[in-house]
């Protein structure tokens, strides 16, 4: 459904707008039209075609007709023309996250920048606090968003470059004259953002190969298409290298450009001890008269072998202690999408999710899975349609109605209980009773300082349910930084109440992150993945992102609650250490 893209071109429309000081009811014309094509239940494409636009709330003929160009052409000529006439710098400035239309124009008038660098120095010279409601803090935060946007620019989300990655793979696979092929680079350790993507193939006929890498139909642009080597750009403004390398040095290849460069280095040392040397071509040993000789190269598993060292996994390859546990056999068996028997952070369209629940169970069945808890939202999220305590009984009672049906599959009783403010649940205690499990998240009032946010957190940790806490940092990946909140106090608070922590396993916030996860794990903290699936169609398949963060975090199948039955994971977060 192209709903939300119109809606997010209006939103930037009145947001330029209002750059430009235009007219306050054509701005909130386009705020209203943008809200209420979000919460439009059909696809507007079929509205359009149905001639019944008109029927959305707030779209009369003007921007009726705008999303008819839309739907044609891709585009909104429109906004290419507000593009053309706004300056770059107040553009650019609505890209930092705590800079909105009217402190950017403020900033603009009062500042002579041309550009965010300039900004950014004002800020360093305390230049922009003292302008007109421009408070220290505000300076501070202003800074911060700009530093946020510098550290992630460049950076593709796992999610929109894996299935891109995917794809290309797909295609290249099915040439005749391809051999050998597989991503390598991050994405293959499945870092969370990726810089490019790298792909390695082997084939007879390398020419041929780039050839028809340089002319897949996402391709926009060719940056080198020599005899071994093709580089592109994507439609998506994703750069993809490949290299077609010889068969008997695929495995030292693919280990030198999965990388990371740091665990290659200490690979390489480890070479050299053994009096040999690695390289992308192989594993040589010197022998007499300055010659070599290849000792391994054609797989990875080759390449560790004649190391000394068992295989270790892509994920694991950060130079993170990988090395040391390998070479002391203590690596971890790491957990695999096939040890998961059910999602554990699931949306019906009781609440903002746009599967029914019979939907949804059919979907976690044809899934292969045995469970898959339902956790609405609760009732101060009233944007995302929060269940009151008589909606979340009747959902229960309609729930116990499929599982009737059901055959070696259920769903639990679940709720995203809100943590408000205080640290208090938003729900009635008497009902919350009634669930299987609760899954416990702040949705409000992110700027909390550190200390009252760990309180509110640590508080609603130490309520006396079955529980897990939902993306706890509540980073958007590029998009928002992590609040403020101590995640060692946080951790502890788990252990002592028994409580799990989530790896919300959507690409954009895989929170807790690795490393988070690894410190967790270890504080015996229980880790549950869950997809916080609202369209299951789309998003039950994150599990493979949430399943790469535990692996990157070292986690075993024994630290993931969601590989035991559904009875044992209930009995482990039995929530009886609660302390109230
Ligand atoms: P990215 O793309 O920034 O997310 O990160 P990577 O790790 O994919 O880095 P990339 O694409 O520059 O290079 C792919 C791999 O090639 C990298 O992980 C390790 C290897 N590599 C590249 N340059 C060097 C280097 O100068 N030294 C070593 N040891 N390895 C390198
Ligand atoms: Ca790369
Ligand atoms: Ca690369």
């Amino acid at each position: 459904m192209k709903n939300k893209e119109i809606a997010e071109i209006f939103n930037r429309i009145a947001d330029i707008l209002e750059l430009r000081e235009a007219n306050r009811f054509r701005i909130s014309a386009y705020r209203r039209a943008a809200q209420n094509l979000e919460n439009y239940p059909l696809d507007v494409a079929e509205a359009s075609a149905a001639g019944s636009l008109h029927e959305i709330p707030g779209i009369g003929k003007d921007l009726g007709a705008k999303i008819e160009e839309y739907l044609e052409s891709g585009e909104i000529e429109y906004l290419n023309e507000l593009l053309d006439e706004t300056p770059d710098v107040l553009l650019d400035m609505l890209r930092v996250q705590g800079i909105g239309p009217k402190t950017a124009l403020l900033l603009y008038n009062e500042l002579d920048i041309e550009n965010l660098a300039d900004l950014k120095k004002a800020a360093l010279e305390h230049r922009v606090q003292g302008l007109p409601k421009i408070k220290a803090k505000t300076e501070e935060n202003i800074l911060k968003g700009i530093e946020f946007l510098e550290r992630s620019a460049g950076r593709i989300p796992i999610g929109t470059a894996f299935p891109l990655a995917e794809e290309i793979i797909d295609s290249l696979s099915k040439l005749p004259y391809v051999d050998k092929i597989s991503a390598a680079g991050s994405l293959r350790r499945f870092k969370e953002t990726v810089g490019d993507i790298d792909i390695l193939v082997t084939s007879k006929k390398p020419v041929d190969v780039i050839r028809h890498f340089t002319a897949l139909p996402a391709v926009t642009r060719i940056l080198a298409d020599g005899k071994t080597k093709g580089s592109v750009i994507t439609s998506t403004d994703i750069q993809v290298d490949l290299r077609v390398v010889a068969k008997e040095a695929y495995g030292a290849a693919l280990n030198y450009f999965t990388g990371s460069k740091e665990h290659n280095i200490r690979l390489r040392e480890i070479a050299q001890q053994k009096k040999m040397k690695l390289s992308e071509y192989g594993l040589f040993k010197k022998i007499r008269g300055g010659k070599e000789r290849r000792v391994a190269g054609k797989s990875e598993e080759e390449v560790y072998e004649k190391l000394g060292l068992p295989y270790i996994a892509p994920e694991l390859r950060e130079d993170a202690g990988e090395i040391e546990a390998a070479r002391d056999g203590s690596l971890p068996s790491l957990v695999t999408i096939n040890d998961i028997k059910g999602d554990l952070h699931f949306h019906s369209d009781w609440s903002d999710g746009t599967a029914s629940l019979e939907e949804v169970a059919e979907a976690g069945r044809k899934a292969g899975y045995k469970y898959l808890i339902i956790s609405d939202h609760t009732k101060s999220l009233t944007i995302a349609n929060g269940l009151s305590e008589e909606r979340l009984v009747k959902q229960m009672k309609e729930i116990d109605r499929i599982n009737a049906r059901m055959k070696g599959f259920k769903l639990l009783k679940g709720s995203e209980v809100d943590i408000l403010p205080d640290g208090s649940l938003d729900l009635d205690k008497r009902v919350l009773k009634k669930l299987d499990l609760i899954i416990i998240a702040v949705h409000s009032r992110f700027k909390m300082k550190k200390n009252d946010m760990t309180r509110r957190v640590v508080k609603a940790l130490q309520h006396p349910f079955p529980k897990i806490l939902a993306h706890p940092t509540g980073r958007l990946i590029g998009a928002r930084e992590a609040y403020e909140i101590d995640m060692d106090a946080v951790i502890n608070a788990a252990a002592d109440s028994g409580s799990a922590i989530e790896i919300n396993a959507h690409p954009l916030r895989l929170d807790l992150d690795a490393a988070t996860a690894r410190k967790a794990a270890a504080a015996h903290v229980p880790i549950s993945i869950g997809t916080d699936t609202h369209t299951p169609a789309t998003e039950m398949k994150y599990m493979l992102y949430g399943i790469a963060t535990a692996r990157r975090g070292w986690l075993e199948p024994k630290h993931v609650i969601n590989t035991h039955s559904a009875a044992k994971l209930l009995s482990r977060l039995s929530g009886k250490k609660g302390t109230k």
